[in-house]
């Protein structure tokens, strides 16, 4: 088998993925703010690419493996890469996961959200606030020598312990100045197994938490991943650096998101 190089990033390096993960947070704040029933996913698409353009920044999905779009728009049993369209019209009561990534300088910052859609129901309230709990107790387990697989069984204890499941065929990933390298980052496993974390590493923590099964497929579209059940997904994401002395959130979302 391959062995996996895991670069770690200088101090010049993690600056410039600081800048572009502020920066992406900054937009999800504001598409944020268009959340609302009648909105189309595609409105979202064109005024992400928009504003990105504005600050003179790229978006990296536009054209990666060919992907059509500027950001994915997730909505209920959608798991990931859902495709902004003008037809896709946002209605009370939807979840929908906005993911975006943008390059600053050359360097990535991916950061995403669920949010709701006027008033949740009961259970979308709390699959979203689940996979929000997801993701902090998998950053809490961030520290130089711990392993990867800690970061996994964090986040998969909490999930089947509050009667949901973790999507296994998308992962976490390295990012850098390329979007998707090493490490995967599993949020699935065991403590104490797989690579050792130390300072400078820079991945993704993007659970995707179901309410039913956690089997996906994709679309006929080759893109859209679904929960094969048609039951209601959720995913949150930041990009992190492993620190000297634990973590730092790159993509820190404005005003505070109890990470
Ligand atoms: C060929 C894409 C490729 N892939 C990953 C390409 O990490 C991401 N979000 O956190 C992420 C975002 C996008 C992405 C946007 C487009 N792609 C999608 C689906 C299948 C595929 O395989
Ligand atoms: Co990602």
């Amino acid at each position: 088998m391959e062995r996996e190089v895991i670069t770690l990033l200088s101090k010049r390096e993690i600056e410039k993925m600081r800048r572009a993960g502020h920066l992406a947070a900054k937009l999800l704040y504001h598409l944020s703010a268009m959340v609302k029933p009648g909105v189309s996913t595609l409105e979202l698409n064109d005024e992400a690419e928009r504003w990105t353009q504005e600050q003179g920044a790229k978006s990296a999905p536009l054209g990666y493996k060919g992907y059509p779009k500027s950001i994915c728009t997730s909505v209920n049993e959608v798991v990931c890469h859902g495709i902004p369209n003008a037809k896709q019209i946002l209605k009370d009561g939807d979840i929908i996961n906005i993911d975006v990534t943008l390059i600053v300088d050359g360097y990535h910052g991916d950061t995403s959200k669920t949010f709701f859609v006027g008033e949740p129901s009961p259970i979308a309230r709390k699959l979203v606030e689940v996979t929000e709990e997801c993701r902090r107790r998998g950053i809490e387990a961030i520290k130089p020598g711990a392993k990867i697989g800690d970061i996994g069984a964090a986040i998969q204890e909490y999930a089947e312990s509050q009667g949901f499941s973790v999507v296994r065929d998308f992962v976490g990933h390295g990012i850098s100045n390329i979007f998707h390298t090493a490490p995967q980052i599993p949020h699935y496993g065991e403590p104490g197994k797989g690579k050792r974390l130390r300072p400078g590493m820079v991945f993704t923590i993007e659970p995707m938490i179901n309410e039913g099964t956690w089997e996906v497929e994709v679309m006929e579209d080759k893109w859209t991943a679904l929960t094969l059940d048609r039951k209601l997904s959720a995913q949150c994401e930041h990009t992190l650096l492993v620190t000297e002395s634990g973590v730092e959130i790159l993509t820190p979302y404005p005003g505070g998101d109890g990470v």
